[in-house]
C-alpha cells in the first residue's frame, strides 16, 4: 500500500479547495470567489484499494496583512515542511509574480513536486504552453500537469501523477475517513461559507464563526441543537449582516442549516448570534478561541 500527506498550496483563489473537492469528489472545504477563503488547514482523505493519499488543503499563500494573515502564512509553510509531496497550484489564466514566488519556495523546500496549472477551461491552449514553457524554464519542475478542478478535465491523471510520488507504507487514517476536522469546525466553515456567500465587499475577511455548543435537542434527541456566534469587527458590519429587519441573517441561516443537516445526517435547529469583536484578528488569543491558532 503505498500512502502519503499531499500539501496543496498556491495563491488565493487559485483553485486549491476546488481542486481537493474534485479529489474527493465531496465537499470538504468551502470555496467562494473571494480571495482568502480558506483558514484552517483542511485535511481530506482518499482511500482507494492501491493508496491512501492525505491531501491539505492550505490557505492562499500571500505576504500577511494582519496577524492573522501571519499565522495563516506560518502554517502554510510547515504544511510544506511536513508533506510528502507537494501540489503547486497556480491559475493558469493568472500566472504572476506571486506564482514566481511561491514555485520559488517550493523549489527551495526540495520535496517532490507537481506542479498544477488549474482553470484550463477558460485557457487556450496556446497560453497553456506558454505557461508551461515559462515554469520549465525558470524552474526546471519535471511534473506539469494542466487541469480543471471546477470540470474535473485531468484530475485523474493528476491524482495518477501524484501517486508515483508515494512511498509504501502503513495508511494514517482508517479507510472510511475522508477529512480530519472536529464536526465544530465543520459547521462553521458551512455558516462562515454561506455568510460569504451572502455578503460581499469588505466583509468576509473580518468575519469568524464561533460554534458554541452543540448537542442533542431537549424534547428531540435525534435533532441536533447548535449555538454559533458570527464575529465581526464593527458594528456597521453587524448591522449588514443582520440586514433590514434580520432578513439576511434568516437566509444564512436557513442556507447553513440545510447544510448541515446534510453533514449530520439530522434535523438542526441553528441559532446564530451575530457579535461585534473589535480587530479581532490583530488578536492572538482571539484568532485562537476561534480556532486558527493551532491548526
Ligand atoms: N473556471 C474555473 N474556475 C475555477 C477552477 N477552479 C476553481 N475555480 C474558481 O475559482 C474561485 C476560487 O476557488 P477556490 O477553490 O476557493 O480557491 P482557493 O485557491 O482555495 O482560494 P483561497 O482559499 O482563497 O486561497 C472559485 O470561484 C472557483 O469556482 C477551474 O478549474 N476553472
Ligand atoms: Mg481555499
Amino acid at each position: 500500500m503505498k500512502s502519503g500527506t499531499v500539501a496543496i498550496i498556491g495563491k488565493p483563489n487559485a483553485g486549491k479547495s476546488t481542486l481537493l473537492n474534485a479529489f474527493l469528489r465531496a465537499k470538504v472545504s468551502i470555496v467562494s470567489r473571494h480571495p482568502a477563503t480558506t483558514r484552517f488547514r483542511i485535511h481530506g482523505i482518499k482511500t482507494t484499494q492501491d493508496y491512501q493519499i492525505v491531501f491539505i488543503d492550505t490557505p492562499g499563500y500571500e505576504q500577511p496583512k494582519h496577524q492573522l494573515g501571519e499565522i495563516m502564512k506560518r502554517n502554510v509553510l510547515t504544511t510544506v515542511e511536513d508533506a510528502d509531496v507537494i501540489l503547486a497550484v497556480c491559475d493558469g489564466t493568472d500566472f504572476d509574480q506571486k506564482d514566481n514566488e511561491i514555485l520559488l519556495m517550493v523549489k527551495n523546500s526540495k520535496k517532490p513536486t507537481v506542479v498544477v496549472i488549474n482553470k484550463v477551461d477558460r485557457l487556450k491552449k496556446s497560453e497553456l504552453l506558454l505557461v508551461i514553457d515559462k515554469i520549465y524554464s525558470e524552474f526546471g519542475f519535471e511534473e506539469i500537469v494542466p487541469c480543471s478542478a471546477l470540470t474535473g478535465e485531468n484530475v485523474e491523471e493528476l491524482e495518477k501523477t501524484i501517486v508515483k510520488f508515494l512511498s509504501d507504507g502503513e495508511i494514517l487514517f482508517p479507510p472510511e475517513y475522508t477529512d480530519s476536522l472536529p464536526q465544530e469546525y465543520k459547521i462553521g466553515e458551512i455558516i462562515r461559507e454561506k455568510v460569504f456567500q451572502q455578503v460581499y465587499q469588505e466583509i468576509p475577511h473580518s468575519v469568524a464563526v464561533e460554534v458554541e455548543e452543540v448537542r442533542p435537542g431537549d424534547k428531540n434527541p435525534q435533532m441536533l441543537v447548535i449555538f454559533a456566534n458570527i464575529i465581526v469587527e464593527k458594528e456597521s458590519q453587524k448591522k449588514i449582516i443582520i440586514g433590514k429587519n434580520g432578513e439576511k441573517l434568516k437566509l444564512i441561516g436557513a442556507q447553513a442549516r440545510k447544510e448541515i443537516e446534510t453533514l449530520v445526517g439530522k434535523k438542526v435547529y441553528l441559532q446564530l448570534r451575530v457579535k461585534v469583536v473589535e480587530k479581532w484578528r490583530e488578536r492572538p488569543d482571539i484568532s485562537r478561541r476561534f480556532g486558527y491558532g493551532s491548526l
